[in-house]
């Protein structure tokens, strides 16, 4: 990784942009200009109808808190395998992998339930879709279902100014750029208010019903304020956002909710890593503590 010294004091813009693999930085080894896959490889395939690749990060323990949701109403069809893709190592790059998603991010979800089957990629129309195929988490009437799809989609256009800039800047960038960090502790500040003045009137972000808006967004503003990502809860005084706060303590004790981020995860707490998940049984037994 380089570090601060290989940068130049006075860098000038060059007329052309060229690739210089030794830019640096935590996500140096994977960040390409080029999409595609770089390497042959399969997927494994599990038993159950619904196959996901993923890994915990925000937008991976949103499908997993929305497959652990509904498996907890007692939705059977919801029963799922949950692939561990390490994006450090490349494994999003995979050609099984790039064939699910051109985008080669995860997470992405295979539907094998039907005579054909379905792909879908990007965390937020994952959720969208389940909601639909199973009919829980997003209201029926239209005009509640558009104020939770605003929300959703809220999330998905805001949430890259808190981690590709944000956290990129204030955690991983070799070195520390105050305009940088700034304009993103800005918009962060200005997207955790938004939040706050929501959730002053509202139980959940839609109102009185726990929605796909409420998982989409507690992985990524919810963990922010409980200081589970960035350790920034202190810079970004955290503590001002009263109703955010309240609202995220509240989700993070749901069974499911709970359930869901210990899936695919790789760091933390070993009891609270279930690197892979095929069963239900395999929170109780499959733990890294347990193995
Ligand atoms: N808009 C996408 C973003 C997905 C995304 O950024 N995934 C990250 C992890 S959170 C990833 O796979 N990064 C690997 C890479 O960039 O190569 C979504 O919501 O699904």
């Amino acid at each position: 990784m380089a570090d601060s010294e290989n940068f130049p004091k006075n860098y000038q813009v060059p007329k052309i942009w060229q690739w210089s693999s030794e830019s640096g930085g935590k996500w140096a080894s994977i960040n390409r200009p080029v999409s595609g896959a770089t390497h042959q490889k399969s997927l494994a395939v599990g038993k159950h109808p619904l196959q996901l690749y993923s890994l915990a990060t925000p937008n991976g323990v949103k499908v997993t808190i929305m497959l652990e949701e509904l498996l907890a109403l007692g939705i059977k069809e919801a029963e799922y395998d949950a692939h561990l893709i390490r994006i450090s190592e490349g494994e999003q790059f995979s050609s099984g992998f790039a064939q699910l998603n051109p985008n080669s991010k995860i997470p992405v979800l295979l539907d094998q339930s039907g005579t054909q089957a379905v792909r879908i990629f990007e965390s937020g129309a994952i959720l969208a879709y389940l909601a639909e195929k199973f009919n829980a988490f997003l209201p029926t009437d239209l005009n509640q279902k558009a104020e939770t799809l605003s929300w959703l989609f809220w999330q998905v256009g805001s949430a890259p100014y808190v981690g590709g800039g944000f956290g990129h800047f204030y955690q991983y960038a070799p070195l520390k750029i105050e305009y940088c960090i700034d304009r993103f502790t800005m918009e962060t500040k200005r997207q955790l208010d938004v939040l706050d003045k929501q959730l002053a009137n509202n139980q959940y972000i839609c109102g009185d019903e726990y929605t796909i808006a409420d998982m989409a967004i507690w992985p990524w503003y919810g963990n922010l304020v409980l200081n589970q990502v960035y350790n920034a809860a202190e810079f970004l005084q955290a503590e001002q956002y009263t109703h955010l706060l309240r609202w995220a303590k509240q989700i993070a004790k749901r069974p499911a909710v709970i359930r869901g981020r210990m899936v695919n995860r790789t760091w933390g707490e070993l009891n609270e890593q279930l690197h892979e998940r095929h069963d239900a049984s395999d929170f109780q037994l499959k733990t890294q503590d347990k193995l």
